[in-house]
């Protein structure tokens, strides 16, 4: 499937297609590890994998003209939103086809087609970005909402504060949902973090805040959904805290030596997929069987795509120098 509303509306009620999702981005992720680490891919790559629920839970909730802020750790979210596989691993691998023509690579995945506002790599940057479509939603009287997602470290820069009290005073249509996957870089965050439950930042702007479990899509999209609401019907921001857990090191070989003995294994006993996968045997919509045939489908999904992308041309020197100017009309 090519980059789509119809790809995010495909979550839309559909508990199993949540958990197609979230293993499709599972796989993409490790295999764009591998082609790091192959030397396939030049720059860098920040993982999501352990933080697939937040991802998939909130592309569930909302609707196809909202729109999203996601941060250079967001091959997840994007794949989420609507993005193919194809053309999201062919932006990080610089090719052409990719959605940014292969000029912008893993950390600047966007897309306006399916709602991805523009990605950047500095830390906070999305915040502002995500409330000015908001301002602009609530400015031409549309109900939809803009997402702001960021990480623990995020909300010890200025613009997240800036963000929120402009936010809260306008009741802009915006939900502030903060990634704490525990570490900002090689730093866990109480190291640079005075406080362990960052949603109480938003009590300073009066603003709606809450944490919840983000290894569980089902406790996601309720929270989300209230936010949503919220939002739509003129009550302004809410700030959600989901708790996660990097799986990966902050970035390319980073093995992550600096975390405590048994932290990772403590967290991958609630891994979002497996979380899910409990769910869903429980209320018999799915078996082992049919799991390990979607897993195995996956895999073979993601090795074609590969493939694909493998033999896509290259952008030119010359495309360098498109969509740097508009040209003014007047
Ligand atoms: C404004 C700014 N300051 C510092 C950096 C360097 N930097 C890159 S990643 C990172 C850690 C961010 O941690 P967090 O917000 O928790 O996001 P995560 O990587 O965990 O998703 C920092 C400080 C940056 N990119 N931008
Ligand atoms: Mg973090």
């Amino acid at each position: 499937m090519n980059n789509s509303v119809e790809r995010r509306s495909a979550l839309k009620d559909n508990e199993v297609a949540w958990f197609e999702r979230m293993l499709e981005i599972r796989e993409f992720e490790k295999q764009t590890n591998l082609l790091f680490a192959s030397g396939s891919i030049r720059g860098t790559t920040h993982l999501c994998v352990g933080q697939e629920a937040l991802a998939v839970g909130i592309a569930s909730v909302l609707n196809k003209d909202d729109v999203v802020a996601a941060t250079y750790r967001g091959h997840g979210l994007a794949l989420a939103l609507g993005l193919s596989s194809h053309s999201a691993l062919a932006e990080i691998m610089g090719k052409a086809t990719g959605c940014a023509g292969g000029l912008g690579g893993s950390m600047h995945l966007c897309d306006s087609s399916v709602g991805i506002l523009p990605t950047s790599a500095i830390i906070g940057g999305g915040m502002p970005i995500a409330a000015g479509a908001a301002l602009a939603f609530q400015i031409q009287k549309k109900s939809n909402v803009a997402v702001a997602v960021f990480g623990d470290g995020a909300t010890n820069i200025g613009a997240f504060h800036e963000t929120l009290n402009l936010a809260a005073i306008w009741k802009l249509p915006v939900i502030f949902i903060c990634d704490n996957n525990v570490y900002g870089e090689y730093s866990r965050f109480n190291i640079t973090t005075p406080i362990e439950d960052l949603h109480t930042r938003a009590d300073s702007y009066d603003m709606p805040n809450l944490k919840i479990d983000g290894m569980d899509i089902y406790t996601v999209r309720t929270a989300l959904e209230a936010a949503v609401e919220r939002a739509r019907t003129g009550g302004g921001p809410t700030l959600i805290e989901a708790k996660t857990y990097r799986f990966s090191g902050h970035s390319r070989a980073d093995t992550a030596p600096y975390r405590p003995e048994g932290e990772l294994a403590e967290w991958e006993k609630r891994d979002p997929l497996k979380v899910t996968q409990e769910h869903l045997i429980a209320k018999g919509l799915l078996s082992s069987e049919k799991i390990a045939k979607m897993i195995s489908e996956t895999e073979e999904f993601i090795q074609a795509t590969i493939k694909k992308v493998l033999n896509d041309p290259e952008p030119t020197v010359k495309d360098m120098f498109k969509n740097i100017l508009a040209e003014s009309k007047n």
